[in-house]
């Protein structure tokens, strides 16, 4: 890229460097992406930019290669009856799936449509989530659903039943500690945006501990001041009797907690079963260090604690979620009068925060319930673990059409052999994608999608970050708006997702009305689509920097409020509190301490979540080729040699939902009596023989109504009972 020319902003397709950012991940990364012949040839992080000094990781530049991969969809495809793809027109595939789904709502009622948005969706264009949600209303159906309810739900669900503080927390503002429970954000970046290794640097520069609790030895683990390595699954009872030392010793922050909270008694009581040694002993872990941990957190007087996947998917993300709220809240982590708030938002509205608590909200059983297993949306969203059910129970408002728009249900939904034969039972099944993904093989339209250099974005998502979890997201108030800057490959029929959805509800006659977080609800023309800037002016109304301003910047930039934003004080006669002693949690917290420890001698391994850095969620065409294709099962060496195995052997990890083919690979980080593994890899069971050229679906060994939260119906997608064996001689594909 040396000796390659700066292209302005907006001169799209031009040879040279163009400024944009990476969107494959929300931390999007500022880019330079190279363009040679109208194409984009190469992608780096941005030298020059203040915040992230360069950094990318191997995802964001391999994403370069996707643009005119081979394997890149650029043509709609329908399916036939013999199960083989034919190219349409799209306007021809809109048509036709327009007339089916007016059909279908017609025939069955509008809830009998519904709509899965994925990973794919929430981060290529700001505009996306408001089409989607208008584009539901407008079809009056309220069934749409996300990864938000496989993922880490609790962490809405928890903030709806403790009640927000309306300032932030310290998160990574001089931290004088950090918690982190099962979340690698060296390897996620699920955390504090930018460069990862940024906040270690500051707790190293502050002299400040960092505590992990991972049952691996993860890159963050391994620079921990204490990293407690328990068996999976017992984060709620180590979490109860940090909070019990807490609690007995007087730490933490008992003005404060005097002042904003209630329900203490009620956690103190909920708490005191938990005794640190008998907890460390059944996890497996040092009391000492338990107690430790405790110690330096409650002492700590700024700081914050997070969760990160791991413990949210071993069975109660709520309970997690909220037993960290109550650990943050009894130190009085949060903000007080007078405090700057470095990030207050840039392309979002900015409103008054002030040292006052905003007290609890319904949390989940929200609306109309779903048919199975009594669960209903929460704050978390629908219950997407339910909803191959959903579509599989016979019965008035059955699902019988599912938009599935960047996300790719095959892989990401727990209870694989379910989710596809709920897939393969619906009337009409689209999927917008860009490559024939696993899903995309069973839908009977597959809609291909532009790519994000190919469309305009902005960083708005980077603005919510930081109140989703404390320490997320960026210090110091941060933007940046990228044109497209190069066109789809000639000949393509690609569609931005939101122009989709559009398309659809002008054919089918709906009125599309844009909810604006800064104010009142844009109708959009119907049979107009709005042009890209005036899109973005609209979901960007009332941002606390108007989105021209960030639009005529070429790059990212830092938006330093002026004057300095700080927190207010409480409005005078305020009376809202913090909950503590959700009865709901305490009730989770009574029948946890009187449940036997449970041991399954038949899957005597557990199998647990894990991210890996080429790959984001599902494969794509666009991995590194130095990178393995397959998703190895990583497993502690003297597991390996007691199962009689070597690095690279191929086995069959079983539980008693289902079984996989996967190929085992060494590992010391991993706690003894584990197996380590990604999700995201693997397709149908037809093609398990091909583990080593693409992985395998370890949604595959999870039970979606079994073991699962009552708060948002996410079933145990970690920590589950696993056994291996060997590969049948016949079928070993060596
Ligand atoms: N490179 C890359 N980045 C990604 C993704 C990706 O696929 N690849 N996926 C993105 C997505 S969708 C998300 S939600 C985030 C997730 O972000 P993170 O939650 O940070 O994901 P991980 O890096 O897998 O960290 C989860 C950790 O939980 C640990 N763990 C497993 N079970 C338990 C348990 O029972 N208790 C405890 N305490 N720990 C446990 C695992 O060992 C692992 O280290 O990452 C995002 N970023
Ligand atoms: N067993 C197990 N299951 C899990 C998890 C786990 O840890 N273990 N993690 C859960 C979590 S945290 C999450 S967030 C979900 C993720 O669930 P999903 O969002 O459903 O899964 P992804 O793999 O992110 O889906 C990406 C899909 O979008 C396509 N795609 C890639 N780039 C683009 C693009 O630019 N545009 C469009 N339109 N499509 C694109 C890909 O080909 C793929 O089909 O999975 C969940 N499922
Ligand atoms: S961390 Fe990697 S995938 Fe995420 S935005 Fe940056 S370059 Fe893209
Ligand atoms: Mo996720």
């Amino acid at each position: 890229m040396d000796g390659a020319p700066t292209v302005p902003a907006g001169l799209a397709g031009r040879d040279g460097l163009h400024r944009s950012f990476c969107r494959v991940c929300s931390n999007f990364c500022p880019m330079q992406v190279e363009v040679v012949g109208g194409r984009i040839v190469n992608a780096t992080g941005d030298a020059t930019n203040p915040v992230y000094r360069g950094y990318s990781c191997v995802k964001g530049r391999s994403h370069a290669d996707m643009y005119d991969h081979p394997d890149r969809l650029t043509r709609p495809m329908r399916r036939r009856p013999d199960g083989s793809y034919v190219p349409v027109p799209l306007d021809q595939a809109l048509d036709e799936i327009a007339e089916r789904l007016a059909a279908i709502a017609e025939r069955d009622g509008p809830r009998s449509v519904a709509m899965y948005t994925g990973t794919m969706y929430a981060y290529d264009h700001s505009a996306n989530r408001a089409l989607g949600t208008a584009f539901m209303r407008a079809l009056g159906s309220p069934m749409t659903f996300s990864p938000g309810a496989i993922d880490q739900p609790g962490k809405l669900i928890a903030r709806g039943l403790h009640g927000e503080w309306m300032a932030p927390g310290y998160g990574a503002d001089d931290p004088d500690v950090a918690l982190l429970v099962g979340n690698n954000p060296f390897v996620s970046h699920q955390g504090r945006s930018g460069n990862p290794g940024d906040l270690f640097k500051d707790l190293d520069r502050r002299g400040a501990p960092l505590l992990v609790v991972d049952p691996r030895r993860t890159e963050v683990a391994k620079r921990a001041t204490i990293h407690l390595q328990p068996m999976p699954g017992h984060d709620p009872a180590l979490l109860a009797a940090v909070l019990r030392v807490v609690l007995a010793e007087g730490l933490g922050d008992p003005a404060f907690v005097a002042d904003h909270v209630t329900g203490v008694d009620a956690l103190r009581a909920a708490v005191a079963p938990f005794d640190p040694t008998g907890v460390a002993d059944r996890a497996g872990v040092d009391p000492d260090d338990l107690v430790t941990l405790a110690r330096t957190y409650g002492r700590s007087r700024r700081g914050f604690a997070t969760g990160g996947t791991g413990p949210s998917m071993a069975g109660s993300s709520t309970l997690v979620e909220y037993l960290l709220l109550c650990l943050q809240t009894l130190c009085g982590h949060w903000k007080r009068a007078g405090e700057r708030i470095g990030n207050p938002g840039t392309l979002i509205p900015s409103p008054v925060r002030r040292a006052q608590a905003c007290p609890p909200v319904p949390a989940y059983g929200l609306g109309e319930p779903v048919r199975v297993r009594g669960l209903a949306a929460s704050l978390a969203g629908m219950p997407t673990a339910a909803l191959p059910d959903e579509i599989l129970l016979q019965g008035p408002g059955r699902v019988r059409a599912l938009l599935s728009l960047g996300g790719s249900p095959v892989n990401a939904w727990p209870d694989q052999l379910k989710a596809i034969a709920a897939l393969e039972d619906l009337e009409l099944f689209v999927q917008a994608d860009i490559h024939m993904s696993p899903s995309a093989r069973l839908a009977h339209y597959v809609i291909p999608t532009t790519l994000f250099y190919e469309m305009p974005g902005t960083t708005m998502m980077l603005d919510m970050r930081p109140y989703y979890a404390n320490g997320w997201g960026h210090v110091e108030a941060y933007a940046q708006y990228s044109p497209a800057i190069v066109a789809p490959p000639p000949g393509a029929e690609v569609v931005e997702q939101w122009a989709l959805l559009f398309q659809l509800a002008r054919r089918m006659g709906r009125q599309l009305v844009l909810d604006v977080d800064g104010g009142a609800p844009v109708a959009l023309d119907g049979e107009r689509p709005p042009s890209d800037r005036e899109l973005l002016e609209i979901v960007h109304r009332g941002s606390r920097v108007p989105v021209q301003e960030v639009m005529g910047v070429d790059g990212a930039a830092l938006y330093p409020p002026d004057p300095p934003v700080r927190v207010q004080p409480a409005e005078p006669g305020w009376s809202g509190r913090l909950d503590v002693g959700n009865p709901d949690v305490v009730a989770d917290l009574r029948s946890l301490a009187a449940r036997p420890a449970s041991a399954d001698p038949a899957y005597p391994l557990r199998l647990i979540v894990r991210r890996m850095p080429h790959v984001f969620n599902s494969a794509t065409p666009a991995m590194p080729a130095n990178r393995p294709p397959f998703n190895p099962a990583y497993v502690n060496p003297e597991d390996l040699a007691a199962a009689g195995l070597a690095p690279g052997d191929e086995v069959v990890v079983r539980s008693r939902r289902g079984a996989i083919r996967a190929v085992v690979r060494a590992d010391e980080t991993v706690r003894p009596g584990l197996v380590s593994m990604s999700h995201g890899f693997g397709d149908v069971p037809e093609r398990d023989g091909d583990v080593r050229a693409i992985g395998s679906c370890t949604g595959r060994l999870i039970a979606n109504d079994e073991v699962f939260e009552r708060y948002s119906g996410q079933p145990r997608m970690s920590n589950v009972p696993v056994r291996l064996e060997p590969v049948p001689a016949a079928s070993a594909t060596g």
